[in-house]
This record gives C-alpha cells, structure tokens and sequence, in this order.
C-alpha cells in the first residue's frame, strides 16, 4: 500500500520534471569543464552530449579564447570539418540557442582544431531516456489539486485515518442540525 503510494509519487514527480524540462530552457555548458577546445580525449564531446538531453529555446554555452572560435555548420562541414559559407563566431564566450529540433552541428574553424576532435554534433528533441533526470526524489512539490477543505493525508496512512473522518462527520451533523434548528 505504501510502496504503491510511493510508486505514484515517484511517477508524478518524473512527469513534473519532464513538464519542466519542457518549458525551462536550459544552459549546457560545452564540454563542462573541458570548456570548448581540442580534447582530449577527441571523443569528449560525443560523451559530452550523449549525457545531455536538448530541448528547443535550450542554450549551448561555448566556452573559449582565442584562437578557437565556433560555427555552426551542416552534416556535410561537420564531417569535412569545412565551415563553408557558415558565420563564425570568434569571440568567446558564446551562447547559441537551439531554435529548430534534429541535429545541429558545431566545429572550430581554426587550424586543425576540428579534425582533432573539436566538434559537436547535438540533437534536439530526442527524447531519449530519462536516466539522468530525478537527480533524487526529494521533491517539495505537494503536486495533488487539494478541494481546499482538507489537506491531503500523509502517505503513509493511505486508506486509513479514521480520526478525520470521525471529525467530518462530527462537523456535518452539526452542521445540518444548525440548519435545522435554524430552518424550523
Ligand atoms: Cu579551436
């Protein structure tokens, strides 16, 4: 009874985190701490965004000096590590917004900084799993549209609380005889 009780708290508390994952935009700072360079290792940056879920309005921080710089280009720069005609941004930091769902690609334009291993692919939208969401349920939302008469009982009396009912019967009797001594 309880752990059925906890089951559904756990269930409301993930739909109310994917809720506002949905509408918080989120910062992702590029390759954490890594910031946005050559890594090492070269693959830091897939690791990286496997690790992140991206949502549309979500910001991608790009954290850099001179002489990196960062572009978004299409599928075809990313894997030639070739900007085309794509604007560069040089002058870190920079925040770029995802606007549009599907992949987006970034690279570094300068010397061979793409070819070793500084670029990023993300996707946005993919609503892969959830695992690293709930970073513990501790939730202080008390998410039940309460009918504004009694608070809703602790979860861990479910189906028993026979003093508040005793005490609502007590009142509604009292109630309708007021009713009555007032009516008659
Ligand atoms: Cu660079």
């Amino acid at each position: 009874m309880a752990g059925a009780m906890s089951n559904v708290l756990v269930m409301v508390a993930v739909a109310i985190i994917m809720v506002s994952n949905g509408v918080v935009a989120e910062t992702h700072i590029v390759g954490d701490k890594s910031g946005w360079t050559v890594p090492s290792p070269a693959t830091l940056y897939s690791t990286w965004a496997a690790k992140q879920e991206f949502a549309i309005g979500d910001i991608l921080a790009f954290q850099f000096a001179a002489p990196h710089n960062v572009a978004e280009v299409t599928k075809e720069g990313y894997e030639a590590c070739d900007p085309g005609n794509a604007e560069v941004f040089a002058i870190g930091p920079k925040e770029i917004t995802l606007n549009t769902t599907g992949p987006h690609y970034f690279i570094c334009t300068f010397a061979s900084h793409c070819v070793g291993g500084q670029k990023l692919v993300v996707t946005v939208g993919s609503t892969s799993d959830s695992s690293d969401a709930a970073p513990g349920p501790s939730t202080t939302a008390s998410p039940s549209p309460a009918p504004s008469v009694a608070p809703p009982p602790p979860p861990s009396d479910v189906g028993s609380s026979p003093p508040m009912s005793v005490t609502s019967t007590f009142f509604s009797v009292s109630f309708i005889a007021s009713i009555m001594a007032l009516l008659f």
